[in-house]
């Protein structure tokens, strides 16, 4: 039998618009999910689609090829100005996905990472430092140090451009382009057609932003490939001798330049997002924060942490996958429907209509998670065999999940494992998590202060007035 699928009232041509808070549409999703379930119908400006956030539904969407990923007619269409026919923004039909992912693949690969970790042990110390340096009374920004980090880490990793943004009080002036435009992107998501067409300034702006992002990213293209690769393990080296196995075609220059700054939009924002959010529990959670220092005191025991350590951390990575659990930094995405099907034996959905996963909401389900599933508890995931996998989709799913996963978890596990080993941290402002959104999220207005912990157990930077990643050469 069919049951019908709830929508909330819909005002005329404004369809659902008077529900969703501009600022924080996502939360509006999550607030409306509460009250209508599993599975409920919007109308927005840039279409109609299902929110969908049950554990049960997710079991069967989440598992068959009757749902796939879809740019056409979402907010993501809006970021393929800038981000193109990257991985991020195709279509899975479209040539040039299959062919970058079947190129990419074995660059993000487990094995690969070993890879990068000096260059994310660079970056990481660059963020240590820095806070050593502060004096008693500065605070530090978290998400924006955060986010320093996490550009400036896939910059290195992915084409060995230094951001240097510790070196900078602003933002790097790509960082500035790249914000706006997706700030922009999402806007013109939820403006009518006719409103867009308006705004002659917003778009002059946009265009401008695009260019700039294009022509410093074409530049290093260029240069790498006039000077040819000189033993560069980056993302980059990949791409320009990379050919992909099933059609032995190369990736063209226009493509490269839309992966590289889909890496840079796809991995700093939710990177960052995830770290601050860590912290913000960690505050908030003594005896878990007691749990870190205790791992971390117990294997992070050279000046400098090794690949193999950085792996063992094993109750940090606990922290990690519950604070994504918690606030999963990308927090939705879009399926199409490929063909009429009967969702769950119940919901009727038509060939050509979109699902939106909400994915916060998805990871509060007490079906799966418990009735304390709103309590921070990095505990669930000690056994694997016990999480509810179909209920924990951070990193998406299916052929369309994210390719930077070991990536951004063996940045983030280096990352929280030094702070820990490195700081006490003090939650000055008594703060109270107020999440912020844009295409990702993070905590809004989130500050902290820092004491350095105990010098006896070795990692000292303070006062060691230079720059090298090893304090202690
Ligand atoms: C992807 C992704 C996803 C899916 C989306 C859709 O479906 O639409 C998700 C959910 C994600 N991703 C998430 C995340 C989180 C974090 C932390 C991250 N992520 C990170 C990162 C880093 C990097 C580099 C990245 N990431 C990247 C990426 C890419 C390229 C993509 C696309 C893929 C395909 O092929 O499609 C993603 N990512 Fe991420």
């Amino acid at each position: 039998m069919t049951i019908a699928i709830p929508q909330p009232k819909t005002y005329g041509p404004l369809g659902n618009v008077p529900q969703i808070n501009a600022d924080t549409p996502l939360q509006s999703f999550m607030n409306l999910a509460d009250e209508y379930g599993e599975i409920f119908r919007m109308k927005l400006p840039f279409g109609n689609f299902y929110i969908v956030s049950g554990y049960e539904l997710m079991k069967e969407v989440g598992n068959s090829p009757r749902f796939g990923k879809v740019v056409e007619k979402t907010t993501l269409e809006k970021v393929r100005a800038y981000a193109g026919d990257g991985l991020f923004t195709s279509e899975t039909n479209d040539p040039n996905w299959s062919k970058a992912h079947n190129i990419l693949l074995p660059s993000f690969s487990r094995t690969a990472m070993r890879g990068y970790f000096d260059m994310m042990l660079d970056l990481a110390m660059q963020l240590i430092q820095k806070w050593s340096r502060t004096n008693p009374e500065e605070q530090i920004d978290v998400p924006e140090d955060m986010t320093r980090l996490a550009l400036d880490t896939i910059g290195l990793c992915g084409f060995n451009y230094r951001f240097n943004s510790f070196y900078r009080e602003e933002s790097h002036p790509f960082v500035t382009s790249m914000v706006r435009a997706l700030d922009e992107s999402l806007s013109q998501a939820q403006r009518l057609g006719i409103q867009d067409k308006l705004m002659v300034k917003t778009r002059r702006q946009f265009n401008q932003d695009i260019e700039y992002m294009f022509t410093l990213v074409d530049k290093i293209i260029a240069e790498r490939k006039a000077r040819g690769s000189q033993g560069e393990a980056d993302l980059l080296a990949h791409m320009l001798k990379g050919k992909d196995p099933e059609t032995g075609e190369a990736l063209d220059d226009a493509n490269i330049r839309y992966q590289i700054i889909t890496f840079l939009i796809a991995g700093h924002e939710t990177t960052s997002g995830l770290l601050s959010f860590a912290l913000y529990y960690l505050l908030n959670h003594p005896d878990k924060l007691q749990k870190g220092y205790e791992e971390v005191d117990r294997i992070l025991t050279d000046p400098v942490p090794t690949f193999e350590q950085v792996k063992n951390l094993k109750y940090v990575r606990m922290i990690l996958d519950e604070s994504l659990r918690m606030w999963p930094t990308a927090p939705a995405f879009n399926l199409e429907v490929k063909e009429d099907t009967l969702l769950a034996g119940k919901y009727d959905l038509k060939k050509g209509e979109n699902l939106l996963v909400l994915v916060p909401q998805l990871h509060r389900d007490v079906a799966a998670w418990g009735e304390d599933a709103e309590i921070f508890r990095p505990e669930r995931f000690e056994d694997p065999s016990k999480v509810p996998h179909d209920a924990y989709k951070p990193f998406g799913l299916g052929q369309r999940a994210c390719i930077g996963q070991q990536f951004a978890l063996q940045e983030a596990t280096l990352v929280l494992g030094l702070i820990l080993k490195n700081f006490e941290l003090i939650d000055h402002t008594r703060y109270k998590l107020k999440v912020r959104e844009s295409l990702t999220l993070k905590p809004d207005n989130f500050k902290i202060k820092v004491r350095p912990r105990s010098i006896q157990k070795g990692y000292f930077v303070v006062g060691s007035g230079n720059d090298s990643k090893s304090p202690a050469q």
